[in-house]
């Protein structure tokens, strides 16, 4: 058994994000089994959230917090820049966790993709409410993203790892695949961002 235990499923955005980083460090983890909503989840996490890892006598929730805490405790790159550096990546998984987790992910991707997965019914209001401001999204990450760099700056950061799975996801969804690709800058960093191993290595199985 590996010192890292990691809760939560596979196809979940965050938990894609924490296992990239476990990845990018070089570290060994468990996957552990759990079930949703149940007395073990909310003893892991009071309200109930995945991804959730644990560590010796330590448990951590809330994606930025564990990435905080990899740096905190292991070697390998750092996924938080320290000092000044950090700004533009703590800017991005800011506008990740707000506004792309509501417009896109929940808006859009939840919908189109997870409801009818989980046997519910995608509500096609939310979806066109949505898509216009998903199309600023899109604008304004291929404006910060530039011609091959990265969110954090020249280098990965955690910003890249906390926005990837979400625009993975887009790059398969109907509504939003062609939106994505018109970004030049944006598709070429999903490009090259799906190339490297820690990302090859967590693709969600979507079975
Ligand atoms: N702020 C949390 C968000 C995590 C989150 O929303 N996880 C989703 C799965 S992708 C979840 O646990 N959903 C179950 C629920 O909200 O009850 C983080 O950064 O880790």
């Amino acid at each position: 058994m590996a010192d890292l235990k990691l809760y939560g499923f596979n196809m979940s955005t965050f938990v894609r994000t924490v296992r990239i980083g476990l990845h990018e460090k070089g570290l060994e983890y468990d996957s552990m089994p759990l079930e949703m909503g149940s007395e073990e989840h909310f003893k892991l996490n009071p309200f109930g959230k995945i991804p959730v890892l644990v560590h010796s006598d330590n448990t951590i929730f809330e994606t930025l917090a564990i990435a905080a805490y990899l740096d905190a405790h292991f070697d390998g790159p750092r996924l938080i820049p320290e000092g000044a550096a950090s700004v533009r990546t703590l800017q991005w998984i800011s506008t990740m966790n707000d506004t792309v987790q509501r417009q896109l992910g929940m808006g859009v991707i939840f919908e189109r993709l997870a409801k009818p997965h989980f046997g519910m019914e995608t509500d096609e209001a939310v979806i066109a409410e949505n898509l216009p401001k998903v199309e600023r999204i899109f604008a304004a990450l291929d404006a910060a993203v530039g011609d091959g760099g990265h969110f954090g700056g020249t280098e990965p950061t955690q910003a890249d790892w906390q926005l990837l799975p979400t625009l993975y996801y887009a790059s398969l969804c109907p509504d939003t695949q062609g939106l994505l690709a018109a970004q030049g800058n944006l598709s070429g960093w999903l490009d090259r961002m799906n190339e490297r191993p820690s990302v090859q290595a967590t693709v969600p199985q979507m079975g």
